[in-house]
C-alpha cells in the first residue's frame, strides 16, 4: 500500500504553473509558518526552494533506490572543499523546471531574479579546487554515474570579503543562519570517531599478532546528504557532508560538581572540528585542528563506504571492483591508512592482501607544485593524534622502501628522496608520497602540469614506478552553470543558431558555430548578448563600488585568488604605466585610445601579507586614477569585493578580455580561463596550465600569450639570485612613480616592491614585463577591428567544446576508475 501512495506521488511532480503554486502557498504556511498577507522575497525563495527541495528527495531517493538494486561499481570523490555557489538556479535548470516556476512566481507578484538573489552561496571552498569539485559533482549527475561525494559541512565557509580604507578585511560567513532548503540532515547517520589513546597487540586464535586501538576521545560525526541533480536525466546523487558533534552533551560528574564552564568544554571541542573552512589557498599551515578535520572527515567517509559495501556480502577481495576512492589532493590521504587499517585490525586480513585491496581501489589528483603548498605532518602529531595510523606509515613506508632497495640496491640517496617520511627534527609525514604509493594511478590536472610533476616533484617516483602510474586528465567546467545558467541570452543564442540544445551535454557540438563566425546577422546579436552583460556588470560595479564605468570600454579582467604566483602585482604595475602613458597624451592623441575597466576581484588569505598588499595598491591606483578627469575616461580601475561563484556568475560572461597570468609552471591548470572563453571572452595569458591546451584548441588568432616558458623559469632564477640582473626599465619607471608617493604613502608599499628588488623577483615580474606590455598593445590594437573582434569571440566559444567537465570525468571514469553509468 505504501509502495502504491508513493507511486502515486511520484507522478504527480508539480511541474505546472499550479502545481507550483499550491506547494509554493502550502510552504509558506506550514513549512516557514507564515502568513499568505505577509510574504517578502526572502519567504518567497524559500517557498520556491522547499519545493524544488520536494522534488529533489524524490528523484534523491529513486536514483540511491535504484542503485541498491543494481548494485554497481561506485565512485567516491573525496574532497575537503565544495564550492558549490548558489543551488535554486541550477536545480530549476537542471530539472527543467525555470520556465514554469518562473511563469508561476510572475503570477504571484514577484520576480524570478530577485527570488534568485536572495539565496547565500553555500562557500565550502577557496578556489579552483573547490570549484573543481563542484563542477566534478554535476557532471558525475549529468551522466548517471553512481558516484557520491564526501565533504564537511563547516559552519563558516570562506571569510566575507570587505575592504576598508582599501585594505581587505574578514568577516565571517555564517551560512546556515537560516534554514538551508539543500540539505538533508540524517540525524539517524552517525558515526563515533576516536582520536588519541594508545594501541595494545594480542594475539589472535591464529598465533597473529594483531593491533587494538583504544582512543580516549570520541567524536560522533553526524551526516548532511545534498542532493545534486543531473541535467536532462532524473538522477540525483548526493554529497554527504559531515558535521562534528560531542559524543554527550556535557559532563554530569563536573556539573554536579559545579564546574559549569569545564562541563560543555568537552562539547565544544566536538564542535570545534568543523566549525571552519581553513582559508589557504597554495600553502600548508600545520595546524592540529586541520589534521583533526581531515581524519574526522576521512574516516567517517570509510566506515560509510565500507558499510555499503558489507551489505553486498561480496568478499573483500571484490571491494577495488565495487569501489574506486578519488582522493582530491592530498588532503584526504589518510582515507587509505584507515582503510588498511580497518582490513587488517578490525576485519582480520593479511597485510598483503589487505594492502593489494588498498592500491586498487585509490587514485589521486595532484592540484600544484607549489612547495609551500605541500602538506606534511609532524611525526609526533600524527602519533599523539593516531597512534595506529603513524605505526602503520612506518609500517607502509618500510615495506615500499624494502622495494625500492631490491630496485635500486646502490642509491641511498633515492631511499631518502622517495621516503613517506622526512628525515628533519621531528620528522615530518610526507602525504603526497603516502598519497602516491597508496594509489594506482596519480594525475595531474593540466598537460604541462602532469608533465611537470613527472620530471620535478614526483621524478623519482617515476624512476620506482615507470611513468604508466602518471597520467593527465585536463580539468573541465560544466557549461550547465557556467554558460546556460550564467549567460542564459548567450545560451539562448547559441541553441536558437545552431537548432537544438544538444551543447548542454556535449559541449563540442558548439564547433557548429563556427560556420557563424562572418554571419552578419548572427555576429550583431553576439555583440548585443556581450554589451547587455556587460550593462549588468557596469551597474553591479555602480552599486558595490561606487564607480561608474562605460559599458563601451574594453573590459579587462582578473578575478582569481590573490597570489604572488598568479601576479595581480604585474597587472596593476602595467596599469599604472598604462595611466602614465595616458598622461603623457595630448588630448587628441587620447581620443584614438583604446578606453579600457581594468577590473579585479578576489580574496587573500587572511595571513598573506603581500597578497593583502596587492589589494591595497589596487586600491590605492584606483582611487588616483578614477578621480583624475585629464584621462578622461580612457581609463577606471575597479577592485569587486568579495569574489564568490555568484560574482563571477556576473562577471565572467561580461568580458572582453580576461587575464591567467601566472608565472609559467606555476598555475596547475586554472578553471576560470575556460569559463571567460566559453562565453566569448579573449584570454591574455602566459604559457601555463590549461592556457596552452586552450590556445592549442582555439588557435593562435584568437589569444594573446606572452612571457618566458616553464623551462626557462629555473634558469631565470637562477640568474636572479646570483647575477645583477637590471630591472625592466619601463617596471623601474613604474616603481619609482610609487615611490614618489603618487599612489599615497609609499612606506606602505615597501614590503611588496622588495619583491622584485631584495627579494630577488622570484615570479619573474621584470623578466616578462617587456612582453607583456607589448601583448596589451596588441590586445588594443586587435580591439579597434570591432569585426574581428567579433569573429575572435564566436571562434572562441565554439571551440571550447573539450573543456566541458564531462569530458574529463568521462576520461576519470574510462581510465581511473572503471566505471559505467548506471540510470534510474
Ligand atoms: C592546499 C592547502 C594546503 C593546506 C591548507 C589548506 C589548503 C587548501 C587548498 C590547498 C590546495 C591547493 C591546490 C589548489 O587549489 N590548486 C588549484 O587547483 C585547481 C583545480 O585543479 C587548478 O585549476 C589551479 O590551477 C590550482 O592552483
Amino acid at each position: 500500500k505504501i509502495v502504491g501512495l508513493w507511486e502515486k506521488c511520484a507522478v504527480n511532480e508539480n511541474d505546472d504553473k499550479e502545481n507550483f503554486q499550491r506547494s509554493f502557498v502550502r510552504h509558506v504556511t506550514t513549512t516557514l509558518a507564515r502568513s499568505v498577507y505577509n510574504i517578502d522575497n526572502f519567504s518567497a525563495y524559500q517557498a520556491t526552494a522547499h519545493t524544488v527541495r520536494d522534488q529533489l528527495i524524490k528523484r534523491w531517493n529513486d536514483t540511491q533506490q535504484s542503485h541498491t538494486e543494481a548494485d554497481p561499481k561506485r565512485v567516491y570523490y573525496l574532497s575537503l572543499e565544495f564550492l558549490l555557489g548558489r543551488s535554486l538556479d541550477n536545480a530549476l535548470l537542471n530539472l527543467g523546471l525555470k520556465e514554469n516556476f518562473g511563469e508561476g512566481v510572475k503570477d504571484l507578484g514577484f520576480r524570478m531574479e530577485d527570488i534568485l538573489d536572495e539565496e547565500v552561496d553555500a562557500a565550502l571552498g577557496n578556489g579552483g579546487l573547490g570549484r573543481l569539485a563542484a563542477c566534478y559533482m554535476d557532471s558525475l549527475a549529468s551522466l548517471d554515474y553512481p558516484a557520491w561525494g564526501y565533504g564537511l559541512r563547516y559552519t563558516y565557509g570562506i571569510f566575507q570579503q570587505r575592504l576598508k580604507d582599501g585594505y581587505q578585511v574578514e568577516f565571517p560567513d555564517y551560512w546556515l543562519n537560516f534554514d538551508n532548503p539543500w540539505e538533508l540532515p540524517r540525524l539517524d547517520v552517525v558515526v563515533d570517531i576516536q582520536f588519541g589513546g594508545s594501541v595494545n597487540k594480542y594475539t589472535d586464535e591464529d598465533g597473529r599478532v594483531r593491533h587494538v586501538w583504544e582512543g580516549n576521545d570520541v567524536i560522533k560525526a553526524v551526516a548532511y546528504d545534498v542532493p545534486i541533480p543531473g541535467y536532462g536525466t532524473k538522477n540525483c546523487i548526493n554529497i554527504r557532508l559531515w558535521s562534528s558533534k560531542p559524543k554527550r552533551q556535557f559532563d554530569l560528574g563536573r556539573f554536579n560538581e559545579g564546574q559549569y564552564e569545564q562541563a560543555v568544554q568537552e562539547q565544544m571541542q566536538a564542535e570545534n572540528i568543523t566549525a571552519v573552512l581553513y582559508p589557504n589557498d597554495n600553502h600548508m599551515v600545520g595546524k592540529e585542528l586541520r589534521l583533526k578535520q581531515q581524519y574526522f572527515w576521512v574516516a567517517a567517509s570509510l566506515h560509510d563506504i565500507v558499510r555499503r559495501f558489507k551489505k553486498s556480502e561480496k568478499p573483500w577481495s571484490k571491494f577495488p571492483d565495487q569501489v574506486a576512492i578519488q582522493l582530491n589532493d592530498t588532503h584526504p590521504t589518510l582515507a587509505i591508512v584507515e582503510l588498511q587499517r580497518i582490513l587488517v585490525d578490525l576485519e582480520g586480513l593479511d597485510w598483503d592482501e589487505a594492502w593489494n585491496i588498498v592500491t586498487r581501489t585509490f587514485a589521486f589528483t595532484n592540484h600544484t607544485i607549489l612547495p609551500e603548498a605541500m602538506e606534511k605532518w609532524p611525526v609526533p602529531m600524527v602519533a599523539y593524534l593516531l597512534p595506529r595510523h603513524m605505526q602503520i606509515i612506518f609500517d607502509v613506508n618500510l615495506f615500499f622502501l624494502q622495494n625500492v632497495e631490491k630496485l635500486f640496491p646502490d642509491d641511498r640517496d633515492i631511499l631518502a628522496k622517495l621516503s613517506i617520511i622526512e628525515e628533519a627534527t621531528p620528522q615530518f609525514v610526507r602525504m603526497a608520497h603516502l598519497a602516491i604509493v597508496g594509489s594506482h594511478q596519480v594525475n595531474g590536472v593540466a598537460e604541462l602540469h602532469s608533465n611537470l610533476i613527472k620530471t620535478t616533484i614526483f621524478k623519482d617516483f617515476v624512476k620506482f614506478y615507470g611513468s604508466e602510474k602518471f597520467t593527465n586528465v585536463t580539468n573541465g567546467i560544466t557549461p550547465r552553470r557556467w554558460l546556460h545558467q550564467a549567460n542564459p541570452k548567450l545560451g539562448d543564442l547559441i541553441t536558437e543558431v545552431i537548432g537544438s540544445k544538444d551543447w548542454l551535454k556535449d559541449l563540442s557540438s558548439l564547433s557548429k558555430l563556427e560556420k557563424f563566425a562572418d554571419d552578419k546577422e548572427f555576429k550583431k546579436q553576439w555583440v548585443t548578448v556581450k554589451r547587455s552583460n556587460k550593462v549588468r556588470l557596469a551597474e553591479y560595479i555602480k552599486t558595490h563600488t561606487g564607480v561608474v564605468v562605460n559599458p563601451n570600454a574594453l573590459f579587462d579582467i582578473q578575478v582569481k585568488r590573490i597570489h604572488e604566483y598568479k601576479r595581480q602585482f604585474m597587472n596593476i604595475l602595467s596599469v599604472i604605466h598604462r595611466y602614465n602613458s595616458l598622461k603623457k597624451m595630448s588630448s587628441e592623441e587620447r581620443c584614438e585610445v583604446v578606453k579600457r575597466v581594468v577590473i579585479f576581484g578576489g580574496k587573500a588569505a587572511p595571513g598573506y601579507y603581500i597578497a593583502k598588499l596587492v589589494i591595497k595598491l589596487i586600491n590605492s591606483v584606483a582611487e588616483v586614477v578614477n578621480k583624475d578627469e585629464s584621462i578622461e575616461d580612457t581609463l577606471k580601475v575597479v577592485f569587486i569585493p568579495d569574489y564568490n561563484v555568484s560574482v563571477a556568475e556576473i562577471i565572467i560572461p561580461a568580458s572582453d578580455i580576461s587575464q591567467h597570468i601566472s608565472t609559467a609552471g606555476t598555475e596547475a591548470s586554472g578553471t576560470s580561463n575556460m569559463k571567460f572563453v566559453l562565453n566569448g571572452g579573449l584570454i591574455l595569458g602566459t604559457v601555463d596550465g590549461a592556457n596552452i591546451e586552450i590556445h592549442e584548441e582555439i588557435g593562435d588568432d584568437n589569444i594573446f600569450m606572452f612571457g618566458n616558458l616553464a623551462d626557462q623559469v629555473e634558469d631565470l632564477r637562477h640568474a636572479h639570485r646570483y647575477r645583477n640582473v637590471p630591472i625592466d626599465p619601463a617596471l623601474q619607471e613604474v616603481i619609482n612613480d610609487i615611490e614618489s608617493g603618487h599612489f599615497g604613502d609609499s612606506r606602505i608599499f615597501s614590503p611588496l616592491i622588495n619583491t622584485l628588488t631584495i627579494g630577488k623577483d622570484y615570479y619573474l615580474i621584470s623578466d616578462d614585463f617587456g612582453s607583456y606590455l607589448s601583448a596589451q598593445n596588441l590586445v588594443d590594437e586587435a580591439y579597434k577591428n570591432q569585426d574581428d573582434w567579433t569573429r575572435k569571440s564566436i571562434l572562441c566559444t565554439a571551440r571550447m567544446g573539450k573543456f566541458s567537465s564531462d569530458r574529463a570525468i568521462i576520461e576519470y571514469a574510462n581510465r581511473i576508475w572503471n566505471a559505467k553509468p548506471c540510470s534510474a
